[in-house]
């Protein structure tokens, strides 16, 4: 058997994982395991990024575009709990994240050395990981590396994925064993999860049946590349279908069947198609409350009467917020190619577009676009996020990748940005992390390096990662970074407005202690001092040839866009009802 360190196991194994990238910080807590990666460059390549929350946001990015999972590293101590914000962010959108951290010598557990925490328990940074990811581990001898890792990769990304976290202590790093590189072909299952035969033979029996069918695709949809079959379902029936955040893109959102979205946000065609549903199939989604307009009955979804059949991998997710008719366990893809097949038994394809039930969708879609439509065509300036956002759209490619994270440029991305492909639309959806775009935008383009790969952040947002562009110019990650620049954090602004009252906007803008007025940095030289290509844009026809400018520089960039500031004007539009309490004191006026 050959011998190998800590380090170099994990380095043998991720060349037969062939993963490209690792992604992190090193510190004196992780050096032994770096190190052997030097002499592995051809292989495997080191993406020194300038904080350890954006190396687990950029192999987030990664793994949403591609489907494929980075490793990311950091040292003992601070630059393990940086982590956190990534990996809650992965695990609650479920994208796969491999990190490894640096831990505490073995034989010095408990003795407080350099950036352990001991006075409860010795080097227990695991516990703080627990919450935030499927599973955490502490090798405590090197011979235990080789299974650890092929566990990890394994875990993270078999059934519904998610981040996996690997303290190793520094010995362990530096030790060698004789030990066998595990093969990963042969720690991975071969096939996916079929439904139960008889549920689904019940499934379709009610949906074959069904008036007012509506279809609910969530991300589990797009993670298990089953767009095909929803569509062939979807057509089969004349259903309408309607997709969650992370559902968004499981189809191309110019399909006559597309309603677009229920939930607080949402839009009203989704929300009327979804609370008048006969029968409701969820397929991969969670319901979340912005999905649900916060489960308040008859807003997003009626269930019951609506019959709700739901499909999910992980069981945990079926019947928790809704009762179901028929709920069951599996794979997205293969239990819609079940459904497809078991269906076509029982009736033949409609020829949707000739049903009362079509003419019902198409309707309720006119009359939403006719509602989004002043924003969007709205010549303010500074410009409208829906008229910034229609800008943008008109000038990408169809397969173009746009990345979201937070506040108003996330929603409203969500609600009024076509997307045409899976995995086109990137968004931090259950955690709605600030700061996410910019370096998940960077694995993105890393993953897609061929396709247009653009990331919108308002100020506030991009001002959280925004050290990032020299990650971006080190290595020539050519996205190009919308800032819409609004000075402030006016979707909070804004929803202290719409919920509280006029007057009540609060800390949420960005002003000048000593004049009042409205203040912000220069995006443009900041973008400049990192030695990216900048501009900026004010009129909405000029988003169209800066972003070819942006383009054509050959180098990553930064367009920083001023957006609309007045009150409504600076928001998108509510279609469903989102639970923001109100102190009582408010109330009673
Ligand atoms: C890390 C993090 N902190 C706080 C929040 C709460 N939050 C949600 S949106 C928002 C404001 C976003 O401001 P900006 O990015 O400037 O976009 P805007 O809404 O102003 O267009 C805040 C503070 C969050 N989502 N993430």
């Amino acid at each position: 058997m050959p011998t190998f360190t800590g380090g170099e196991i994990v380095a043998e194994y991720i060349i037969k994982e062939k993963v490209p990238y690792i992604v992190g910080i090193p510190g004196h807590g992780i050096i032994p395991f770096l190190d052997p990666f030097k002499d592995r460059q051809d292989k495997i390549k080191v993406i020194q990024v300038r904080h350890e929350q954006s190396a687990i946001h950029l192999a987030d990015g990664y793994y949403r575009a591609s489907g494929r999972p980075l490793l990311c590293f950091t040292s003992i101590g601070p630059g393990a709990y940086n982590t956190i914000v990534g990996l809650a962010t992965a695990y609650v959108d479920s994208s796969a994240v491999i990190a490894v951290s640096g831990e505490t010598h073995t034989y010095m557990f408990g003795r407080g050395v350099l950036q352990e925490i001991e006075r409860q328990h010795w080097a227990d940074t695991f516990s703080i990981m627990r919450f935030v990811t499927k599973r955490v581990w502490r090798i405590t001898r090197v011979d235990q590396t080789p299974f650890v890792i092929q566990q990890a990769f394994r875990i993270a990304t078999a059934g519904r994925p998610g981040p996996v976290h690997i303290f190793m202590p520094m010995d362990v790093q530096a030790d060698s064993a004789d030990v066998e590189i595990p093969d990963p072909l042969k720690h991975k299952p071969t096939r996916r999860i079929s439904g139960d035969t008889e549920s689904v033979r019940r499934a379709a029996e009610l949906l074959a049946k069904a008036e007012r069918p509506v279809i609910l695709a969530g991300g589990g949809v797009i993670l298990s590349e089953a767009s095909p079959e929803l569509l062939e379902l979807a057509e089969l029936l004349g259903a309408a279908v309607i997709t969650t955040l992370m559902g968004k893109g499981a189809i191309p959102e110019d399909h006559p069947l597309c309603a677009f979205y229920a939930g607080s946000k949402g839009s009203s065609c989704g929300n009327k198609l979804a609370r008048e549903a006969d029968v409701l199939l969820a397929v991969g989604c969670r319901f979340a409350d912005l999905t649900t307009s916060s489960y308040r009955h008859g807003v997003s979804f009626a269930i019951p009467p609506t019959k709700l059949i739901h499909v999910d991998i992980d069981p945990t997710e079926i019947g928790k917020n809704y009762p179901t008719e028929i709920g069951i366990v599996g794979d997205a893809k293969c239990v819609l190619r079940q459904l497809v097949e078991a269906l076509k038994t029982m009736m033949s394809k409609r020829k949707y577009q000739e049903t009362p039930y079509f003419k019902v969708i198409l309707k309720a879609k006119e009359e939403w676009e006719k509602k989004i439509e002043p924003l969007k065509k709205s010549d303010k300036i500074p410009m409208t996020i829906s008229r910034f956002l229609a800008e943008l759209r008109k000038n990408l490619k169809r397969d173009a990748i746009v990345v979201g994270s937070a506040g108003h440029p996330q929603a409203q991305l969500f609600q009024e940005f076509p997307v045409y492909e899976p995995r086109t639309h990137l968004s931090s959806g259950g955690m709605s992390t600030m700061g996410w775009a910019v370096p998940a935008s960077m694995g993105a383009k890393l993953a897609k390096p061929d396709r247009q790969v653009v990331s919108i952040s308002g100020d506030g947002d991009f001002l959280m990662t925004c050290q990032e562009l020299a990650t971006a110019v080190q290595y020539g990650i050519t996205t190009v970074h919308f800032v819409l620049n609004n000075y402030g954090w006016l979707s909070i602004r804004d929803l202290q407005i719409d919920v509280y009252g006029k007057e009540r906007g609060y800390a949420t803008e960005f002003r000048a202690e000593d004049t009042g007025s409205l203040y912000s940095p220069s995006f443009t030289k900041l973008a400049e001092a990192f030695g990216c290509y900048s501009e900026f844009v004010e009129k909405p026809e000029e988003i169209g040839p800066a972003l070819s400018r942006a383009f054509n520089s050959g180098k990553p960039a930064v367009i920083e866009v001023p957006v609309q500031y007045e009150h409504p004007w600076s928001e998108g539009k509510t279609f469903g009802w989102w639970d923001v309490p109100i102190p009582a004191y408010l109330r009673k006026r």
